[in-house]
C-alpha cells in the first residue's frame, strides 16, 4: 500500500496512511433548510443562520474534490415521521421551551418533520443520484438508522465529517463512528453550530489526547490531498 495523508492535526490523517477512495465517506450532517434556512428550525429559536451558513461553500469545495476522486458521498437528514411517534416526548417539549416546537408548523412547513420544505436538504448540496441519503431521528447518524450497514457494505473505514451543528450532530457522530472503530476526520471550516465558542470548543475537544475522536483538517487541505 503506497501511504496518503490529508495534513491535519494533532496527526496527519488516516493514522496509518490508507486512505482511498473506496475506504473513505465524505459525510455531510443535517444541511437542511431548518437548520440554515430562513424561517427554518435555527431561525426561530433566534439564532444567527450566518453561522450555519457559513459552511456552505467549504462544504461545496470538499464535495466536488470527493466526487472527482471517486470518494464515497453519504447524507444525513434529522427529522421525524409525519405522526411523531419517533419523537420523545421531552425533545418536543425542549424544543416548545425555545418557541420552534418540533412537529408544529412554521414558515417551512412543520418543524424538523419529513417531506416538509424545511427538512429539505439546501439546494446548494443536493444530493447526487446514487448517494445515500440517511434519514435519522436522533443527533448521532448512527442511532436508529442503517448507516453503519450501508459504510460496511462498502468497506469504508474513514469517514471525513462535515455539516451542522458542529457541537450537536457533528459531534455526536463523530463519536458513535470513534466507537465503531472508524477513523474520522473533522473538516473545521464545514462545520457550524449555533453559536462561535461552541463550534470552537467542539473542534478542540476533538484534537486533546492526541486526537480523542480522530483529528481536524480543513476543505483546503482536503481537496489538495485528494484531487
Ligand atoms: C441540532 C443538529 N442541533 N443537526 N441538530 O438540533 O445538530
Amino acid at each position: 500500500m503506497t501511504q496518503r495523508f490529508i495534513p491535519a492535526e494533532p496527526y496527519k490523517w488516516p493514522y496509518d496512511g490508507d486512505l482511498a477512495p473506496g475506504n473513505t465517506a465524505l459525510v455531510v450532517i443535517d444541511m437542511q433548510t431548518d437548520f440554515c434556512g430562513v424561517g427554518g428550525y435555527v431561525d426561530k429559536m433566534g439564532y444567527d443562520i450566518g453561522l450555519t451558513r457559513a459552511p456552505i461553500e467549504p462544504i461545496r469545495k470538499a464535495l466536488a474534490a470527493a466526487r472527482a476522486g471517486g470518494f464515497h458521498v453519504v447524507h444525513t437528514r434529522e427529522g421525524h415521521r409525519a405522526d411523531l411517534s419517533d419523537l420523545p416526548a421531552n425533545k418536543r417539549w425542549r424544543s416548545r421551551q425555545i418557541g420552534a416546537g418540533i412537529g408544529d408548523p412554521g414558515p417551512c412547513g412543520r418543524i424538523l418533520v419529513r417531506g416538509e420544505p424545511g427538512w429539505d436538504i439546501i439546494p446548494e448540496l443536493a444530493p447526487l443520484p446514487g448517494e445515500p441519503v440517511v434519514d435519522k431521528p436522533g443527533k448521532g447518524s448512527f442511532y436508529a438508522t442503517d448507516l453503519e450497514l450501508l459504510l460496511r457494505v462498502r468497506g469504508v473505514r474513514n469517514l471525513v465529517l462535515t455539516g451542522i451543528t458542529t457541537d450537536v450532530c457533528v459531534h455526536t457522530t463523530m463519536r458513535e463512528a470513534n466507537d465503531r472503530g472508524f477513523e474520522c476526520l473533522l473538516l473545521e471550516d464545514c462545520c457550524g453550530a449555533t453559536d462561535a465558542g461552541n463550534h470552537a470548543a467542539a473542534v478542540k475537544m476533538v484534537k486533546m489526547q492526541g486526537g480523542v475522536f480522530g483529528a481536524v483538517s480543513n476543505a483546503a487541505l482536503f481537496a489538495a490531498h485528494v484531487a
